[in-house]
C-alpha cells in the first residue's frame, strides 16, 4: 500500500518534469506577460493564504479534542469516542417536565441545554460568548473575507485584462497568423513576407497579429510575451505585445485540434533590429536558383512529385498554398510545425514517411528512387 501510494506521488511529481525545458508564463518576456504573471502570483499567494488560515482553523477545534481526550484519559477513564455521549446522558438526565410536550421532550438540543443552563448560569453567558464569536466567525471567514478576496481578484484581472487587450500602437508590426491543421501560416501584409511555424519581430517593438484559421477552431499561445487566444473559423482575433528581451520562444496550440494537436509548434524568434532587417530582406527575395545538375534535377523532381500541387517556392511556377511556403525553407530552425530539427535526416524521414513523423497530417508520403530523392533534398537545402 505504502509502496503504491510512493509510486502514485511520484508518478504525480514526475507529470511536472519535460525531457526539455518548456517556456513559462512566469518568465515573462514582455509588458503583457509581465502583467498576467503578476496576476497569476496574487492568485496564488492569496490562495496559499486562505489555504494555510483554513487547515489553521481546522486544527484548533481537532487540537483541542484531542487534548480533551488525553486529559480524559489521564484521569483513568476511558477515551472511547462515545465519552461525551455518555455524560450527556449521566449529568443532564431529562427532567420529567409534565407541561413538556412529546416533542419538546424527544428533542435533544432542549435536553441538552436546559439542564446545563438551570445547573450554571455562568455557563449559559459562557455558551452565548461562544455563539457570538461563532457568528462572528461565521460571518467574517464566510462571507466579508471571501467577498473581498473575490473582489479584489476581480479589480486585478479587470487591470490585466484592459492592459493585455489589443490597443492600436504606433510602429506597431502587423502579422497575420493563420492556423491550419496542423501548421501556422505566417504572413507579414506590409513587407509582402510568406513563412510559416516561425514568426520573426525585432525585440522592443509592438507587435500586432491577426489571428484566423483556415479550418477548424486553433489556440495561438506563446506563453513568454501574452497569454492564449483563440483562432475562430470567420473571425479575426488580435494579440498585442512588445517584447523585451532577444530569443526563441516557443509557443504552442492550446486548443485540441485534432490528431496532431499537441505536435502544433510555434517559434517566436525575438531579433535585434538590424538581424530583424537583414532577415526581412533574406525572406524577401526570391527563391535561391538550383546552381548544380543535381540541385536542377531536384527541383524536377519536386514539381513531377507533386510537391507542387501544396507547396509554393517563389520565383519558380510552384504558387499553391495548401502546405507551408518553402521558398525560404532552410532558414527555418525546425520543420514540421517545431517538432522536428531543421536537418537533412529529418527532412528525408519527412518526405518519405510524413505519417509516421506527425499522424494526421495531410502531406501524402511519396515513392522516389534513392537518387531523385537525393537530388530532392539537395533542391530543398538551397532554399535558403
Ligand atoms: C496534399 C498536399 C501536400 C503535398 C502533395 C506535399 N505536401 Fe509537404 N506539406 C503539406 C502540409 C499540409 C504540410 C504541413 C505539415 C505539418 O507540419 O503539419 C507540409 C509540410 C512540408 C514540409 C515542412 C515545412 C515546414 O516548414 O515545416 C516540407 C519540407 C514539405 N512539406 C515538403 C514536401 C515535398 C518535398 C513534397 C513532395 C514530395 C510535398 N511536401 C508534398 C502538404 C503537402
Ligand atoms: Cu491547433
Amino acid at each position: 500500500m505504502t509502496r503504491r501510494l510512493a509510486l502514485l506521488s511520484a508518478l504525480l511529481v514526475l507529470t511536472g518534469c519535460g525531457l526539455e525545458p518548456r517556456d513559462r508564463i512566469t518568465d515573462p518576456a514582455s509588458p503583457q506577460a509581465s502583467d498576467i504573471d503578476g496576476l497569476w502570483t496574487l492568485s496564488l499567494w492569496l490562495g496559499v493564504a486562505v489555504w494555510i488560515i483554513v487547515m489553521g482553523l481546522l486544527a484548533v477545534p481537532l487540537l483541542r479534542s484531542w487534548r480533551q481526550r488525553r486529559d480524559a484519559s489521564d484521569r483513568g477513564r476511558p477515551a472511547s469516542s462515545d465519552d461525551d455521549h455518555l455524560d450527556v446522558e449521566v449529568v443532564c438526565p431529562p427532567p420529567a417536565d409534565e407541561a413538556r410536550t412529546r416533542a419538546d421532550a424527544t428533542a435533544p438540543a432542549a435536553e441538552l441545554d436546559e439542564p446545563l443552563a438551570v445547573a450554571d448560569p455562568h455557563e449559559h453567558d459562557d455558551a452565548q460568548r461562544d455563539a457570538l464569536a461563532r457568528s462572528r466567525l461565521l460571518w467574517l471567514g464566510g462571507i466579508v473575507v471571501p467577498a473581498a478576496i473575490l473582489l479584489l481578484l476581480l479589480i486585478a484581472s479587470g487591470q490585466v485584462g484592459s492592459s493585455t487587450a489589443h490597443v492600436e500602437r504606433d510602429g506597431e508590426l502587423e502579422i497575420d497568423v493563420i492556423g491550419h491543421m496542423f501548421w501556422w501560416e505566417v504572413h507579414y501584409p506590409e513587407l509582402d513576407i510568406t513563412t510559416a511555424n516561425e514568426i520573426h519581430v525585432p525585440v522592443d517593438r509592438p507587435v500586432r497579429l491577426n489571428l484566423t484559421t483556415e479550418d477548424v477552431i486553433h489556440s495561438f499561445w506563446i506563453p513568454r510575451v501574452h497569454g492564449k487566444i483563440d483562432m475562430i473559423p470567420g473571425r479575426e482575433n488580435l494579440l498585442t505585445f512588445e517584447p523585451t528581451e532577444t530569443g526563441r520562444f516557443r509557443g504552442q496550440c492550446a486548443e485540441y485540434c485534432g490528431i496532431a494537436h499537441a505536435q502544433m509548434v510555434a517559434f517566436l524568434e525575438v531579433q535585434e533590429a538590424d538581424e530583424f532587417d537583414a532577415w526581412v530582406e533574406q525572406q524577401q527575395a526570391d527563391a535561391a536558383e538550383p546552381q548544380t545538375d543535381q540541385e536542377v534535377e531536384g527541383q524536377r523532381v519536386f514539381i513531377e512529385a507533386g510537391c507542387a500541387a501544396c507547396h509554393a517556392v517563389q520565383g519558380t511556377d510552384a504558387v499553391a498554398g495548401v502546405g507551408p511556403d518553402l521558398t525560404h525553407l532552410a532558414s527555418r530552425g525546425s520543420l514540421a510545425a517545431g517538432i522536428r530539427p531543421n536537418t537533412r535526416d529529418d527532412l528525408q524521414e519527412l518526405i518519405v514517411d510524413p505519417w509516421g513523423v506527425k499522424p494526421g497530417n495531410p502531406m501524402p508520403p511519396t515513392t522516389l528512387e534513392p537518387d531523385e530523392l537525393e537530388a530532392l533534398l539537395d533542391y530543398l537545402e538551397v532554399l535558403e
